[in-house]
């Protein structure tokens, strides 16, 4: 009987189950209650006394190895069925990686929150205007260059339908539709047809701003910008007004900044001047208000237009405008933390 028992211990150990159906094979091989155990357990009787001690030890052994056996199959049987075996909850979770915000994105946001700390509303209009919108009201000649499909994407010639070249559309909608005071500030994507490069774009991104009410003057300009400069680019900076000309402004000035990389002694950002222009700006032309229904003898105002990707480039040294546009991963991530 030692032997029988012997060989079961052996062939329990050698038996590999692979499916259900050869789980339950093993089962009532050796441990339902036809099975060789039990056939043990019913030869035990017969067994002579002085043995029955030896004999029965090993019939235990025997059965509790079978059974842990049976036990271990079924729970690889059980997990391969559910598939929990690659299941494991006490793994560390896989890190989501956050996204950033593209560096236009983060200076429109920042320009917006310094005007509004002025009072300066936010408004945006369509993207496809009217040549009205964009050139007639804004006091531009029937033959300025802009007006040229050279300059300007036209999506309907002959209605001259076209896309908006700045956002001072917008101001024009705003200007017939409030009656002053109006501080609003217009950001938004333009379009003009350029040939791209380091410098240049046919698309990108303007914020303009417009303050219209009694009694606005230059000095009230030149202070708003001097506040917008010293917020954007530092407490010691400082600004400087050259005259320019605009069709939609008289007087029309352009603002620099002095360099905030070398702080006005010179360098090669600042091309050794200590000064860059950030912004074109003037007084709102009378015709420009009369055309928006605006009576230019009782209200004034000013108004001022920048672009985003320049105001970006100087804050952050970016050097080539199609970056901006790439959307290089390498490039993006490294405004990871800025804001
Ligand atoms: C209305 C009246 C006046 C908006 C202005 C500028 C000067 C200007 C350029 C800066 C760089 C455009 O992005 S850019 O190429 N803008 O220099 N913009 S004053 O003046 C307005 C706008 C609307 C009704």
């Amino acid at each position: 009987m030692i032997h029988k028992i012997k060989e079961l211990l052996k062939e329990t150990e050698e038996f590999s189950v692979k499916s259900a159906e050869e789980l339950e094979s093993f089962r009532l091989k050796y441990l339902s209650k036809k099975g060789e155990i039990s056939q043990l357990f019913n030869d035990f009787k017969n067994v002579p006394a002085e043995l029955k001690k030896e004999v029965g030890q090993e019939i235990n052994i025997l059965k509790q190895f079978a059974q842990e056996k049976f036990d271990q199959f079924k729970a690889v049987i059980e997990d391969s069925q559910t598939g929990t075996e690659t299941l494991d909850l006490t793994r560390p979770g896989e890190p989501l990686e956050l996204g950033s915000r593209h560096p236009i994105s983060i200076v429109r946001n920042e320009i917006i929150s310094i005007f509004n700390r002025l009072g300066f509303t936010v408004a945006e209009g369509p993207e496809i205007e009217d040549d009205w919108h964009v050139f007639s009201a804004l006091n531009f000649p029937p033959e300025h260059p802009a007006r040229d499909m050279q300059d300007t994407f036209f999506i309907d010639k002959a209605n001259e339908i076209l896309l908006r070249t700045h956002t001072s559309s917008v101001q024009v909608r705003v200007m017939q539709n409030t009656k002053p005071p109006i501080r609003s500030i217009f950001p938004g994507r333009v379009f003009r047809n350029e040939a791209i490069s380091a410098r240049a774009h046919c698309i990108f991104h303007q914020v303009e701003g417009l303050y219209v009410a009694e009694n606005v003057s230059f000095a009230d300009l030149k202070q708003t910008l001097l506040y917008f400069a010293k917020e954007m680019f530092g407490e010691k900076t400082q600004i400087r007004l050259r005259p320019s000309y605009f069709p939609f402004t008289e007087p029309s000035a352009e603002m620099d900044v002095s360099c905030s990389i070398c702080g006005g002694k010179g360098c090669n950002i600042c091309k050794y001047s200590g000064w860059l222009e950030i912004l074109g700006c003037g007084m709102v032309d009378p015709n420009v208000l009369e055309s928006c229904g605006i009576d230019s003898e009782k209200y004034t105002g000013f108004a001022f237009g920048m672009g985003i990707e320049r105001i970006a480039m100087l804050k952050f040294q970016i050097k080539d405008l199609r970056l901006y546009f790439e959307n290089d991963v390498r490039f993006l991530r490294q405004f990871k933390s800025a804001y």
